[in-house]
């Protein structure tokens, strides 16, 4: 054995309970229904880390039940402060054990050592913020004439689904547990099938401090357990977290029963630098925008408009930035970029490079695999650079989600805008000038829900994280996401 794997079983064997894997139903942890199982991999070594449940129908229709009866028998019954309080017990529970979670994170999703430990530190943060920010949540009075009162409720919905992706396992289930129990909620969640371990360790965690049914959860695989969660006819809202084609699917699932919805789907988005900006700090920024949590975050730098002026002088500074990443074990402290999750990602990552390549452009860095024999084993794509790319080709419009940057030169202030508006996806964009007139305009420009200046990929709890166009419905992580998670119900008092 390399001793990679040597140390990544080490750990594993420390921190994976050899059984880890059953299904959270009603406070219990059962089988799925169907007996059937999966694996999730370690994707720096390729071993097998665990065993887990794939639930179904079934193993779904079990959990929406317990959901409802621990609505009904307890959860409605916890005042806001006793949410308030069992929300910052989750935290201090998480805080306690923030290396270990981290670390099952890196080990089940390949991330940096130290980029989980971000991760849980926001995790931490959204569960606290949630607990404030339901104590805040009001109803109103409304204007009305001496022979009438009129008022609003903010009701919980009552069961909630949740289906979640596998880039921030911990933390995607945190921005969604979070608001919706804080709203008052009971919860179905479904992890995604690469990444259930952080999430099930979650559950044992809490399970002596939350009500039995408060949260559910059901593994297994997106068509089997995440469809028939989106068209439950008992579930009153659901929440996704994914591909912009399954969260069409999930949407259309959901018009069935007239579910409420909110969606966070992919992204393509520009990063833009000007001509006055300080070199350093924007490759610094760039490479940050692009290459954090090895290229899988919705929200990547992925189109990088440079202008002109400095097009060569930035380019040196970034692919310096660029080459300077250290691609290995991301359990190491010193590993900036880790394995993406799966061979599948390695591969579909692989052909956007390719049909780049073939269509003329110049991959400047990277392009491929390690050479490394002691990475040979793992999900490795070396940190990549892509120029003289046209913006129409495939790498450039569709979400690749690995660490493939693709790089565009400007002069032309609207001719720039309009390229960076002309894809489908509105998530997020990055804009780096020293001129803050040009950095407010450009915000104002851009067709994205989410405007990083002179900095990027910051999520701190209590800002609004959400997307245009295709890139989805609603905002998750602050104060309004507890509006998603409620509805209003207005009472009409005749006073004569
Ligand atoms: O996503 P899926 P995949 C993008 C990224 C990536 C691509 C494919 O471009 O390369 O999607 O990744 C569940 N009904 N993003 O295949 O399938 C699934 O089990 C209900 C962007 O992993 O969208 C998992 O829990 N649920 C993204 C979740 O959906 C279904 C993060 C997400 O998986 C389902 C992840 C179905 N029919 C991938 N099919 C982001 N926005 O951050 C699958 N699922």
């Amino acid at each position: 054995k390399s001793a990679i794997k040597q140390r990544h079983l080490e750990v594993a064997d420390e921190l994976v309970p050899s059984d880890p894997g059953q299904l959270y139903i009603g406070g219990e942890w059962r089988d799925s229904d169907s007996g059937d199982t999966l694996d999730t991999r370690d994707p720096t070594t390729g071993s097998v880390l665990a065993e887990v449940q794939a639930g179904g129908p079934v193993d779904i229709d079990r959990a929406v039940d317990a959901a409802w009866v621990a609505y009904h028998e307890t959860w409605s019954d916890y005042s806001v402060t006793d949410r308030q309080a069992t929300l910052h017990a989750i935290a201090d529970r998480i805080e306690a054990r923030a290396d270990d979670f981290a670390t099952i994170e890196t080990l089940d999703n390949g991330k940096p050592i130290s980029e989980a430990r971000i991760d849980i530190d926001l995790v931490i943060d959204h569960f606290r913020y949630f607990a404030g920010a339901c104590r805040v949540e009001e109803g109103r009075t409304l204007p009305s004439g001496p022979d009438h009162h009129i008022e609003t409720l903010r009701e919980p919905y009552g069961v909630v689904g949740q289906i979640i992706p596998w880039n921030f396992p911990l933390l995607m289930a945190a921005w969604k547990l979070a608001p919706a129990l804080a709203a008052g909620n009971t919860i179905v969640l479904k992890p995604a099938e690469e990444t259930p371990l952080s999430i099930l360790e979650l559950m044992r965690e809490i399970d002596e401090i939350l009500p039995a049914g408060v949260i559910n959860v059901v593994t297994g695989y997106g068509p089997d357990a995440g469809a028939p969660l989106s068209h439950h006819d008992d579930i009153r809202k659901i929440a996704f977290t994914g591909s912009t084609e399954v969260g069409r699917t999930v949407m259309k699932n959901a018009a069935d029963s007239i579910t409420d919805i909110t969606l966070e789907l992919g992204g393509k988005s520009p990063l833009i630098v000007y001509p006055d900006a300080d070199i350093e700090t924007a490759a610094e920024v760039a490479r940050v925008g692009m290459f954090h949590n090895t290229g899988e975050c919705c929200c990547a730098g992925t189109r990088l408009f440079v202008h002109e002026n400095i097009r060569d002088e930035f380019l040196n500074a970034f692919i310096d930035e660029v080459t300077s990443l250290t691609v290995g074990d991301p359990l190491r402290e010193e590993t900036t970029l880790g394995p993406k999750v799966t061979d599948e990602q390695v591969q579909r990552t692989l052909e956007y490079i390719e049909q780049a390549r073939n269509s003329g452009a110049d991959i400047v860095t990277g392009g491929g695999e390690p050479d490394e024999k002691a990475l040979s084993d793992g999900c490795f794509v070396t940190p990549t650079v892509i120029t003289d790319i046209d913006h129409e080709s495939r790498a450039v419009q569709e979400e690749i989600f690995g660490p493939v940057e693709t790089v565009f030169e400007w002069s032309e202030y609207d001719e720039m805008i309009d390229q960076a508006n002309d894809v489908d996806y509105g998530l997020a964009a990055g804009v780096i000038t020293s001129d803050l007139q040009q950095a407010h305009k450009t915000a104002r420009d851009i067709e994205a829900g989410n405007i990083w200046v002179n900095t990027y990929n910051e999520f701190p709890a209590g800002q609004p994280f959400g997307g245009y166009k295709q890139s989805g419905i609603g905002r998750e992580t602050a104060a309004e996401t507890l509006e998603h998670y409620t509805q209003t119900k207005t009472i009409n008092f005749d006073l004569k």
